[in-house]
């Protein structure tokens, strides 16, 4: 049985490593953080995703899985890793590079290293020339390098790695073939060989499709806010027609998936993602349509007491990245100083620190009482709680509801 070693143990490296583990495979995790390699091998997660606790806990004791700060010598490298963007939306693969050099000189002739982080088309190529510049013995030796894009919903990662198709795609056709045979272990969808290209290409295209389809549903709820009409039941309409099958609006798109990936094909074809850009637009700008609304009833209202429900960039979560949310409160707190803000986010147990530098926000998890307390009510998520409250709980309240909870018309 190969050896793995798993490089980047957050969303994605942590259920994966987790899952080989469970399937017999002998992985050892490596992180940068110390805390978070200190916490995996104590049998404990640093995020939340349903299943993983138990999962992780029961490999952590069978020594199937060990965490490290540096790589170990394996078999099969699997990189999975951050690919933000920088200030100016350009692909930010410094931690896939950083990656790469650290394995070189761990590696061996016949070693395979996949990479699984979304990344700008031709990194999976890069990874193979910044390995060889490292360690320029490694020319003579026989390596395969392959692109198997992680396509999971975060909170539903466990089921989906194991059931969800896999796109497979060598920088040659025994890297592919390799790392077909080294999915085929856990994996129950399908396989599906191409190129590397082609498959960092696909799941860029997969999150820009979906991000074409929110911006989509945005600016409907933009359109119909002007028009007076209720853009939930417009949509929930529509979507009777057997080819129509409209997605829903929001605060915005959030996530270090979709809110990110379309800029990767912006930045290699500016001229010709003209539809992609524009997409990404309307659903940056969103967040500021929202920001108006409230600040329009502040401005009508004076200072008033204002709670945001929810701060995870989507429901029954706890992450923040590029949250919608996040950012709006943000800008509400920033440029409205005396109104105080109750944030209510019940998977989180403490302000992020790019609010708490806020004096007039707290964190209150007593959700009915942050809702009684206020004047104005911003619904930022659907997280489960929320959609449970009383509908009592709104009459005399000022709400803008991002999310339709409440059926109001933004
Ligand atoms: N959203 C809407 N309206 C919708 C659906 C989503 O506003 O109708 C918003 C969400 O609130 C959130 C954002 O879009 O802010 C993204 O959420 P999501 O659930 O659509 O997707 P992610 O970011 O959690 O995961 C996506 C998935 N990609 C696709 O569905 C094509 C997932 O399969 C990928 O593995 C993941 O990106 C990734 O890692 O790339």
């Amino acid at each position: 049985m190969q050896t793995t070693n798993v490089i980047g143990l957050g969303y994605i490296g942590l259920p994966t490593a987790a899952l080989l583990a469970s399937n017999g495979i002998q992985v050892y995790g490596m992180d940068c953080i110390p805390h978070i390699v200190d916490t995996i091998n104590a049998g404990n997660i640093h995020i939340v995703e349903p299943g993983l606790k138990k999962l992780v806990q029961t490999v952590v004791k069978d020594k199937k899985l060990i965490a490290y700060t540096t790589p170990q010598k394996a078999d099969v490298y699997i990189i999975a890793v951050p690919t933000p963007f920088k200030e100016n939306k350009e692909p930010d693969i410094s931690y896939v590079k950083a990656a790469a050099e650290e394995i070189a000189p761990y590696l061996e002739e016949g070693n395979l290293i996949i990479l699984e982080s979304t990344s700008p088309v031709g990194t999976t190529e890069n990874i193979k020339k910044w390995v060889l510049e490292k360690v320029p013995a490694l020319c003579d030796k026989k390596l395969y390098f392959a692109h198997c894009p992680e396509r999971v919903l975060p909170g539903k990662i466990l089921y989906e790695l194991v059931h969800n198709d896999r796109i497979i795609g060598g920088i040659d056709s025994e890297s592919t073939q390799k790392a077909v045979h080294f999915y085929k272990q856990f994996v129950e969808g399908e396989l599906l060989e191409t190129d590397a290209k082609t498959a960092e290409m696909t799941k860029l295209t997969e999150n820009s499709f979906r991000d074409v389809n929110i911006a989509f549903a945005n600016e409907l709820s933009c359109i119909c806010d002007k028009l007076g009409i209720n853009v939930w039941k417009l949509i929930e309409l529509a979507n009777h027609h057997p080819r129509v099958n409209i997605l829903q609006p929001g605060p915005g798109v959030g996530g270090h998936c979709i809110a990110v990936d379309p800029w990767f094909i912006v930045s290699s074809a500016p001229h010709e993602a003209k539809l992609i850009r524009t997409a990404r637009e309307i659903n940056d700008d969103k967040r500021e349509f929202v920001i108006g609304k409230i600040e329009s009833i502040l401005e009508k209202e004076g200072i008033k007491k204002v709670t945001c429900l929810g701060l995870a960039f989507k429901p029954d979560i706890d992450d923040l990245r590029e949250s919608p949310a996040m950012y709006i409160v943000e800008k509400i707190a920033e440029r409205n100083m005396q109104c105080p803000i109750t944030v209510v986010e019940p998977n989180i147990d403490n302000l992020p620190a790019k609010l708490a530098q806020y004096h007039n926000v707290r964190l209150n998890n007593e959700i009915e009482k942050a809702i009684k307390d206020a004047d104005i009510i911003v619904i930022l998520v659907d997280h489960t709680p929320f959609k449970k409250l009383p509908t009592d709980i709104w009459v005399g309240k000022e709400v803008v509801d991002t999310k339709g909870i409440i059926g109001g018309s933004l």
